[in-house]
C-alpha cells in the first residue's frame, strides 16, 4: 500500500434522520422522514470525500436498511479500503466488489466519496471523471404523493406556478385500481396542457389487474407507467408492453446493475430504464446500465431513491454526461426534505437542476447538521 499522501486513512459513517415537508405515500410505505447514511472518507493529506446512501421506508423498498448499510460499511468495507490509494478509485471499487456481493447502496456511497476526492484533488467536477458532461442542467419532475387528490392538485399548482416542475409522478397502487385511475384522471385534467402526469406502482399490481388498469390510465391521459408488476414478473411486464399503449418503465427490477438490466432487455420487459446510482451500485456501474439500455433501444429516465443533496448531486453529475433523457429526471429528493444538511443549496430553477462546475461533487456537509440530525451517537 502507498505511504503517499493519497492513501485512505479514515471513514466515518453517520445516519441522518431528516423530516420531510409532508407525508410521502407510496404503495408500500408512508414516509414522514428520510434517513440518509452519510459517509466521509479521509485521506492522509486531509481531503474528505462525501457519499450518501438513502433507502425508502426502511426495508420496505429494498433489502438494504440504513442501519445495515452503516454496519456493512464500518465492519466490512472499512478494513478493505483503509490504506488503499484514493488516487486509484477504480482499484478500490474493484477490491470491494471482489470481496462483497450485493450491497449496491453501500457500494454507491463509497464510489461517490472516492470520486469526490479525485475531483477535489484534480480540480475537476465529478461529471468530468465519469464521462464528461454534455449539459449543465437537468429537467426535474416532482412527485405528488400526499395521499389526497385535492392536496396533490394544489401542491402541483404551486410548484408549477413557481416554475419548479412541469412533470408530475403519482405514487399509486395503495387503493383499488379504479380509485387510482380516477385520482390520476383528475390530476391529468387539472394540469392539461401545462404538465405531464406519469404513475409509479412500486410493484403493486398483478398482471390481471394491470391488464385492466393500464388501458384505463392511458385513456385518462397517463402514458408512462413505472414498475407496475413485481420484479419477479418480467414476462408479465413484456405482455403488458405488447398489449397496451403505455410505456413501461423498469425501476426496482434494475437493482443489481447491468446484470439486472440485461435480464430486462433479454425479456423485452421495459421501454424505459429508471437509472439510479444506488440500485446500480455506483456511478460507473449506473453508466453501464445506461449504455446497455441505449444499445437495446431503451429510453432513459433519471431516477432517485429520494436521496438527500449528496447522492442527488452525485446522480446529477452522472446524468449530465448521458445523452437525451427522453423522460427527464426526478432528482427532487432535497426538495422533499424540511432541512438541508449541506452548506450549499442545490440550484433548482426554471423546471430543472443546475449542476455546479466546482471540483468534486461541489458540496460540503454542514457539521452542525451532521450533529443535529444524527440518529445515533
Ligand atoms: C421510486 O420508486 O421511484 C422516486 C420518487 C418517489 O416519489 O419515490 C421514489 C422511488
Ligand atoms: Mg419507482
Amino acid at each position: 500500500y502507498p505511504t503517499s499522501k493519497t492513501r485512505i486513512v479514515g471513514m466515518e459513517v453517520t445516519i441522518l434522520r431528516i423530516p420531510t415537508i409532508r407525508a410521502h405515500t407510496l404503495s408500500m410505505a408512508t414516509m414522514k422522514d428520510q434517513r440518509c447514511v452519510v459517509i466521509q472518507i479521509e485521506t492522509e493529506d486531509g481531503l474528505v470525500g462525501l457519499g450518501e446512501a438513502a433507502t425508502i421506508g426502511g426495508l420496505a423498498y429494498s433489502d438494504e436498511s440504513p442501519e445495515g448499510i452503516k454496519l456493512t460499511l464500518e465492519k466490512y468495507f472499512k478494513p478493505i479500503i483503509l490504506g488503499m490509494d484514493s488516487a486509484r478509485p477504480g482499484e478500490v471499487m474493484y477490491r470491494i466488489r471482489s470481496c462483497v456481493v450485493g450491497n449496491f447502496f453501500a457500494k454507491m456511497a463509497v464510489d461517490t466519496a472516492l470520486l469526490d476526492i479525485t475531483g477535489k484533488r484534480s480540480g475537476l467536477p465529478v461529471s468530468e471523471l465519469v464521462g464528461g458532461r454534455i449539459t449543465n442542467r437537468l429537467e426535474v419532475a416532482w412527485t405528488l404523493a400526499s395521499g389526497d387528490t385535492l392536496q396533490d392538485i394544489s401542491e402541483g399548482r404551486r410548484v408549477l406556478d413557481d416554475r419548479r416542475h412541469r412533470h408530475f409522478k403519482l405514487k399509486i397502487g395503495k387503493r383499488s385500481w379504479q380509485e387510482d385511475v380516477e385520482h390520476a384522471g383528475r390530476i391529468v385534467d387539472a394540469f392539461k396542457g401545462e404538465a405531464t402526469i406519469r404513475v409509479d406502482l412500486n410493484q403493486a399490481w398483478d398482471l390481471a389487474t394491470a391488464k385492466r388498469a393500464v388501458p384505463a390510465l392511458v385513456e385518462a391521459g397517463v402514458t408512462l407507467v413505472e414498475q407496475p408488476l413485481s420484479v419477479n414478473d418480467l414476462e408479465g411486464s413484456r405482455i403488458l408492453r405488447e398489449t397496451t399503449h403505455a410505456s413501461i418503465m423498469a425501476d426496482e427490477s434494475l437493482r443489481g446493475g447491468s446484470i439486472a438490466a440485461k435480464r430486462i432487455t433479454d425479456a423485452k420487459a421495459a421501454d424505459v430504464f429508471a437509472l439510479k446510482i444506488a440500485q446500480a451500485g455506483g456511478l460507473f456501474a449506473c453508466r453501464s446500465v445506461a449504455e446497455l439500455g441505449l444499445a437495446n433501444g431503451m429510453a432513459l429516465y433519471g431516477g432517485t431513491m429520494l436521496e438527500g443533496p449528496i447522492a442527488t448531486i452525485a446522480s446529477a453529475h452522472l446524468f449530465s454526461t448521458l445523452p437525451e433523457f427522453a423522460w427527464g429526471t426526478e432528482l427532487f429528493g432535497p426538495l422533499l426534505l424540511a432541512e438541508n444538511p449541506i452548506l450549499q443549496s442545490l440550484n433548482y430553477h426554471e423546471f430543472g437542476l443546475e449542476i455546479s462546475e466546482k471540483p468534486g461533487l461541489g458540496v460540503e456537509i454542514n457539521p452542525d447538521a451532521l450533529q443535529e440530525f444524527s440518529e445515533y451517537d
